[in-house]
């Protein structure tokens, strides 16, 4: 499968990303065989409030990538997102002229249901992805909430995009995303309040210095019409090679990669636990015990847990 996948079998590589979200077995094994395989792509997290234009600048940069002729995959976790049908035709239309291109791929997640977290599932995608050999993986995320946090992470090149006038939501997002910003984008550009925006952002950047001696660039985009990609486009390859030369793995490798680890031992002691001990077929006559109060739930858990440990 893997090998069809990688000669290019879109179908096939569409099918084993649902696969994955689902969470199927068979899923684990392509998996293994993917992650040697993995190491080429640049990918690069999007994130941002809902409505400033991630999905524009992807689409733009998708564009740009591929005129300069690399394959490019875009991976969508944004439920508002024109890939998962929530923004508004125009958006929808423009982002289909991409589907019959063979040289790109788009991909919106299922953002409920996933088995081990959205952030792991679309870890497992890019993953894949990356191992299907695209040279570029963009991944849309919403900028709220500790999962998109974490999905950004599993990045490599972080962008951060906010508009004009928006200094309340500056102050609200920077705890968790001003930090994880490798590059910081100015779009809507063409409205009022661009240099008081860039300002705030100096100032919140200013506040810390990086380990890597990365000093964020901020870049202003107007995504409707094209302008400023050029821009993001270079201060995406600026820090490429900035990585490429340091040998570094990204500042935010390891804990993702500790944390792929305890989530798997959790996913898989779990599982382990149901298969072996039956508890989920009880789980409703347990509950009613705990209803009528002829068990408490702690002691019902040890019990399982002992039977689970024989
Ligand atoms: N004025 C202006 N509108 C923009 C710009 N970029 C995107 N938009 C519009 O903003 C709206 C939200 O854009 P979208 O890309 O869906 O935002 P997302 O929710 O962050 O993915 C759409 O109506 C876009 O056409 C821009 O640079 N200037
Ligand atoms: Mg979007």
């Amino acid at each position: 499968m893997l090998e069809l996948i990688r000669n290019g079998d879109r179908r096939l590589l569409a099918k084993a990303i649902s696969r994955i979200e689902n969470g199927s077995p068979d899923a684990v094994d392509l998996l293994k065989q993917a992650f040697p395989l993995t190491g080429h792509a640049c990918v690069i997290g999007i994130t941002g409030s809902p409505g400033a234009g991630k999905s524009s600048l992807v689409d733009r940069l998708t564009e740009h990538v591929r005129r300069r002729g690399h394959t490019v995959a875009v991976v969508a976790v944004d439920p508002s997102s024109p890939f998962t049908g929530g923004a508004i035709l125009g958006d929808r239309v423009r982002m289909q002229r991409h589907a019959t291109d063979p040289g790109a791929f788009i991909r919106s997640m299922a953002t409920r249901g996933n088995m081990g977290g959205l952030s792991a599932t679309t870890a497992d995608v890019v993953l894949l992805l990356d191992a299907a050999g695209f040279d570029f993986i963009l991944v849309e995320t919403v900028g709220v909430g500790q999962d998109e946090v974490d999905i950004v992470k599993t990045a490599r090149i972080c962008v951060v995009v906010l508009v004009p006038g928006m200094g309340d939501d500056i102050q609200a997002i920077k705890a968790g995303i001003m930090e994880i910003g490798d590059i910081f984008v100015i779009n809507k550009s063409d409205r009022d309040g661009v240099i008081k925006t860039e300002q705030e952002i100096r100032a919140i950047l200013a506040m810390n210095t990086r380990a890597d001696g990365w000093e964020p660039p901020v870049v202003k985009t107007v995504a409707i019409r094209d302008e400023g990609i050029d821009s993001l486009f270079a201060a995406i390859a600026d820090l490429r090679q900035q990585q490429a030369s340091g040998r570094d793995p990204g500042r935010f490798a390891l804990p993702a990669a500790r944390e792929k680890l305890l989530q798997l031992s959790r996913d898989r002691v779990f599982q382990e636990f149901l298969r072996r001990t039956g508890f989920e077929e009880q789980l409703d006559a347990l509950a009613q015990k705990v209803l009528d109060k002829s068990a408490d739930p702690y002691s019902i858990i040890d019990t399982f847990l002992s039977k689970f440990g024989r």
